[in-house]
């Protein structure tokens, strides 16, 4: 049984990842980049050449065996999801290419259809571009208003306010689960609670919670939830929308082509079935796959170790990361997440980066696609380093030194 008692045992999971095994200017790479995209294990790269080298097929179109074998584990890939977060049914998991194009669907369909003129949406403060933009889009198409619940200077929601703008014209809330430019885990339960009170779906944008906490859509009751594979070790290119079926059913597609439709003439076309509806085309079938294998490997490890391990982590960097003279960090919640966000003085981030780079040490630098939690906080970029289960407490110690470093060079 994989329980937090159980500890993990780093150095024998690290060499999974081929991708940890090399050096980076001269120095052991040290990889902290796992927000913006994690590292693969081999079994999801076996999974990929496999396919390619053995079942290289279009799936639910041939009755080829060939065909057959494809379709037979890209669907597989897609019950694996659904028992990953706890889905009902298969066909509520639908394969899009990632969170952001999760995100556009619903926006261009649900939102479409449910959503017009002096209607509200709710998103928060702290949303990654691609749980803002949708929306506006939608809004300037429709007339549609865009309220936005703010967060206090620790980087957690104010609630009270969420409180206040919740009203008649609330269609859709739509909330990050875990801010990927500070680390903030939001209380899901509460916010989807109050929002269903009053009748108002709610889309959960999973792509920073999904490699870190286990995930329960039937527990959370959330409407949507996106997320996508390459930040769950899996492949690009492929991600899932979860809908509930009875909203799914209700929606229009989102593009059109083969595989979505029932019957085709030139008077009528009828839409095919769930999930069929909305994968127009043919799919991304050896991420599909790949996801699968990513899922079987976490499960494997065990999500709640993984939870437990990288919080100690983060705690760990963040007592060392605060010590170090002039260093801020930019999300200091509570309830957070494995991201060390900050600024180092008036330092340039992009300086940081640069010659946190030149000792092996990745992070990324910049608004990380989270401009309003930037000018929340009236600073132009950070520094972000983010975990992952095979990060170790001596490369938080290399990146402390790394750190030391850029201040020597600064001062
Ligand atoms: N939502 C959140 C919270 C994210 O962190 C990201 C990607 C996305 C949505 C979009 O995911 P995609 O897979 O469709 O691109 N975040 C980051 C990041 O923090 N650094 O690079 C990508």
């Amino acid at each position: 049984m994989t329980t937090p008692n159980n500890p993990l045992d780093i150095e024998k999971l690290r060499q999974d990842f081929p991708v940890l095994h090399q050096e980076v200017n001269g120095h052991p790479l040290v990889y902290l980049d796992n927000a913006a995209t994690s590292q693969k294990p081999q079994c999801v790269i076996d999974a990929l050449v496999h396919y390619y080298a053995t079942d290289n097929s279009n799936v639910h179109r041939g009755v080829h065996t060939l065909s057959q074998h494809a379709t037979d584990d890209y669907e597989a890939a897609r019950s694996k999801v659904r028992r990953f977060i706890n889905a009902a049914e298969d066909h509520e998991l639908i394969y899009v290419r990632g969170t952001t194009e999760a995100i556009n669907l619903v926006a261009q369909t649900y939102g479409r259809q449910n959503i017009g003129a002096g209607d509200e949406i709710i998103i928060t403060g702290m949303e990654h571009h691609s749980n803002i933009v949708p929306w506006q889009i939608l809004t300037q198409d429709t007339g549609a208003v865009l309220r936005v619940i703010p967060f206090n200077d620790n980087g957690e929601l104010l609630l009270d306010e969420y409180e206040k703008l919740l009203g008649p014209r609330t269609k859709l809330v739509s909330v990050v689960h875990q801010s990927n430019a500070m680390g903030t885990i939001n209380p899901m339960e509460a916010i989807i609670e109050q929002a269903h009170a009053r009748g108002i779906p709610v889309l959960v944008d999973g792509a920073q919670s999904i490699p870190h906490i286990p995930i329960d859509v039937q527990k959370l009751d959330c409407d949507f939830f996106a997320f996508s594979g390459h930040k769950l070790y899996g492949p690009t290119g492929i991600g899932i929308l979860y809908g509930k079926s009875e909203l799914l059913e209700q929606m229009p597609p989102y593009q059109a082509g083969g595989e979505m439709i029932r019957s085709v003439t030139f008077e009528k076309t009828l839409y095919n079935i769930l999930p069929h509806k909305f994968e127009a085309g043919t799919p991304n079938i050896a991420g599909s796959i790949g996801l699968g294998a990513a899922i079987d490997y976490v499960e494997d490890v065990g999500m709640e170790r993984i939870a437990s391990y990288e919080k100690e982590l983060l705690d760990y960097g963040t007592d060392r990361l605060t010590r170090i003279e002039g260093l801020r960090l930019i999300g200091t919640a509570r309830e957070k997440g494995g991201i060390l966000s900050f600024t180092l003085g008036d330092i340039h981030p992009h300086d940081i980066g640069t010659i946190l780079d030149s000792q092996g040490i990745a992070i990324r630098t910049g608004h990380h696609c989270a401009q309003p939690v930037m000018q929340r906080f009236a600073i132009p970029a950070t520094a972000r380093a983010s975990l992952a289960f095979y990060n170790t407490r001596a490369e938080i110690d290399t990146l402390v030194e790394g750190i030391d470093r850029v201040l020597e060079v600064f001062s």
